[in-house]
C-alpha cells in the first residue's frame, strides 16, 4: 500500500479503547480513561480505559471462574490447538489493520509492523497452538511397586504486563504458552501502546477463546499493574519492561501470594568486533541496522559497541556512510525504516543522555538533535558517539533509543571484562574468523544470548531472557512452558 493510502487508512481508523473482561468490550469501573496520542504527529487517536483495583478485581474473577470450570483449561489439546491457529489466522487476515494501529500508537514503520510485528506475532501465538498436542509427559524411573507420574498442568490465572517497544509481539510471547498450556490471562498493556492489545482479545474471541479466559486490562503500572502485582488470587505474573519495575514486580509476588514471577528486563548489550571479523561490512551492517532498528527501543539492542582498534577507523567511516539511511521519516512511508520516539518522557530521555554523553567528553560523531519538528511528532536522528569510556553513563545505563556507543580495545580479554561489568545480562555479540576464539568468547559473556559473526537472528525456537538484572525465566520456545505450568507428581501404588 502506498503512503497516502496508509495516511487515507489511518484517517478511518476505528479506536474503541474499552477493556476486554469476561468476553465483553466495558469501561472502566470508575468511567476513568486516558487519552492515546500518536507520536507520529500528536494526534489524539482516541479514548483508553483507566483501570484500576475494581477492574482487576473483576476481571480476577472472571478468569479464576473460567479456569476452576474447565471451559479452556479442560480441553484436550488438540481443541485449545485449533482456535488458537484459528486465531493466528485472523490475525493474518487483519495484519493491516493491526499493523496500522502499531504503527499509529507507537510510532514504529509499517513497514517493520506489517513485515516484523504482525508476522512474528501471528506465528508465535500459531507455534504454541501447534506444540500443545506434541508434548508428552514423564514416568519416572522408580522402583517396581509403584508408578511415578510426572505432569505438566496449567498455573491458574496468570497476569501479563508487557511494554510498549513490541506491544503486539511481547502481548504474542504471553499469550501464546500460557493460552496453549490451559491458563487464564488478564493482559495489562502499557499505558503507552495498548491498541494492540484490545483488539488481539476481540479476534481470540471471534476465533473461539471462551469468554474470560483472555481479558485486557488497560490503565496506569501504578494502578492497574499494581494490583495485578499485589492480587491474592493471580497464581503467576509474566513481566517485561525496565529493570526497575521488574525488582518491584518481585518484592509485590513476595508481600502478597508468592505468585511464580517473571521478569524479561533492560539490556546494555555488548557488540565485539575484532579486527579479524570475517566480513568487515556484515559487522558494520549489523551493528548500526540492529541499534537503530525499532527506534533503538529494543531491550536487546547492541548499544555498547566494542571494535578493535586496529579497525576502528575504517569501521566508523563505513559506519558513518550507512548512517543517513536510517533518517527518522514518516512512519506510515512503506520506506521508511525510522519512526517516531513513543512518546514526549521517552524522548526527553533520550535527548537528555545525548547530552550526557556530549557532557561527559565522549565525540558526537553523527546525529544528536531532535528532528521533524514541524510534524508535530517525535523524532530524533541516528546518534553515534565515539571514544566513549565505560564509565560514562551512556556506557552504563540503558538509554532505550537510537544512540550508539562506541568503545575500542586493544585487547579482547579486557574488551569481555567490560563487556560483562554491567548490571544486566541479555544479549552479546562477538566477530571474529577464529572459531576457537569466539567459542571461548561467547562462553565467556554473560548474557541470555550471543551472537557470534552476526546479530540480527531471531527465531521462536529459540528461548530469550537474560541473565543478572536482565530478568529470570525465558520466552520463546518450549523452555516458555516452564513460566507457565506447574509439576504435578502423583504416585501410584502397584
Ligand atoms: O517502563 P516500565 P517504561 C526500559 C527502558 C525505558 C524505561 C522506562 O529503558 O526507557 O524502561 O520505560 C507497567 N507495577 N524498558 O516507563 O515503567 C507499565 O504500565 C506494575 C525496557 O515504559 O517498566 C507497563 O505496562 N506494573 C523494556 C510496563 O510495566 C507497572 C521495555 C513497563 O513499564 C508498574 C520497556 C508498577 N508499579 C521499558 N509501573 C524492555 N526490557 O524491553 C509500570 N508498570
Amino acid at each position: 500500500m502506498a503512503t497516502e493510502s496508509w495516511h487515507e487508512r489511518s484517517k478511518t481508523v476505528q479506536i474503541d479503547g474499552r477493556a476486554v473482561v469476561d468476553g465483553k468490550r466495558v469501561d472502566a469501573v470508575s468511567g476513568a480513561h486516558f487519552d492515546c496520542i500518536s507520536p507520529i504527529d500528536g494526534r489524539k487517536l482516541g479514548e483508553v480505559a483507566r483501570c484500576t483495583e475494581s477492574d482487576v478485581d473483576l476481571a480476577v474473577h472472571s478468569a479464576r471462574a473460567a479456569f476452576e470450570d474447565g471451559r479452556w483449561s479442560g480441553k484436550a489439546p488438540v481443541d485449545r490447538k485449533r482456535t488458537l491457529i484459528r486465531f493466528a489466522d485472523l490475525m493474518l487476515a487483519h495484519k493491516d489493520e493491526l499493523a496500522l494501529l502499531e504503527t499509529l500508537d507507537m510510532g514504529k514503520p509499517i513497514r517493520y509492523s506489517r513485515s516484523v510485528d504482525v508476522q512474528l506475532a501471528q506465528n508465535c501465538i500459531r507455534w504454541y497452538g501447534e506444540a500443545i498436542d506434541k508434548i508428552y509427559d514423564e514416568v519416572a524411573p522408580t522402583a517396581q511397586d509403584s508408578l511415578a507420574l510426572i505432569q505438566r498442568e496449567p498455573v491458574g490465572v496468570v497476569a501479563a504486563i508487557i511494554p510498549w517497544n513490541y506491544p503486539m509481539l511481547m502481548a504474542a510471547w504471553k499469550i501464546g504458552p500460557a493460552l496453549a498450556a490451559g491458563n487464564s490471562l488478564i493482559l495489562k498493556p502499557s499505558e503507552k501502546a495498548p491498541l494492540t492489545s484490545l483488539r488481539l482479545a476481540e479476534l481470540a474471541l471471534e476465533a473461539g477463546v471462551p469468554e474470560g479466559v483472555f481479558n485486557v486490562l488497560p490503565g496506569y503500572g501504578d494502578e492497574a499493574g499494581k494490583a495485578l502485582g499485589l492480587h491474592m488470587d493471580v497464581d503467576c505474573i509474566a513481566f517485561t519492561g525496565s529493570t526497575r519495575v521488574g525488582k518491584q514486580i518481585l518484592q509485590m509476588a513476595g508481600q502478597s501470594n508468592l505468585k511464580r514471577a517473571w521478569t524479561e528486563l533492560g539490556g546494555k548489550s555488548a557488540n565485539i568486533v575484532c579486527a579479524d571479523c570475517p566480513d568487515l561490512d556484515a559487522a558494520v551492517a549489523g551493528a548500526i541496522g540492529s541499534i537503530y532498528f525499532n527506534q533503538g527501543e529494543s531491550c536487546n539492542a547492541p548499544s555498547r559497541l566494542f571494535v578493535e582498534e586496529s579497525i576502528r577507523e575504517a569501521f566508523l567511516e563505513k559506519a558513518l556512510a550507512m548512517i543517513p539511511k536510517y533518517a527518522p521519516g514518516d512512519p506510515l512511508d512503506p520506506d521508511t525504516v525510522m519512526g517516531a520516539i513513543v512518546d514526549s518522557i521517552q524522548m526527553k530521555t533520550v535527548l537528555g543522555y545525548i547530552e550526557d554523553g556530549k557532557a561527559s567528553g565522549a565525540r558526537l560523531l553523527a546525529g544528536g538533535q531532535a528532528a521533524r519538528a514541524e510534524t508535530g511528532g517525535l523524532y530524533i536522528e541516528p546518534t553515534l558517539f565515539d571514544g566513549v569510556d565505560a564509565s560514562m553513563r551512556i556506557a552504563r545505563e540503558e538509554i532505550f533509543g537510537p544512540v550508539l556507543s562506541v568503545l575500542s580495545f586493544t585487547d579482547l580479554d579486557e574488551a569481555v571484562r567490560q563487556a560483562n561489568s554491567t548490571s544486566y545480562g541479555l544479549a552479546a555479540a562477538v566477530w571474529t574468523a577464529d572459531m576457537s576464539r569466539a567459542i571461548r568468547t561467547a562462553r565467556r559473556l554473560r548474557a541470555g544470548t550471543v551472537h557470534v559473526n552476526q546479530y540480527d537472528s531471531d527465531d521462536i525456537t529459540v528461548p530469550f531472557g537474560g541473565y543478572k538484572q536482565s530478568g529470570n525465566g525465558r520466552d520463546k520456545s518450549l523452555h516458555a512452558f516452564d513460566k507457565y505450568t506447574e509439576l504435578k507428581t502423583t504416585w501410584i501404588q502397584i
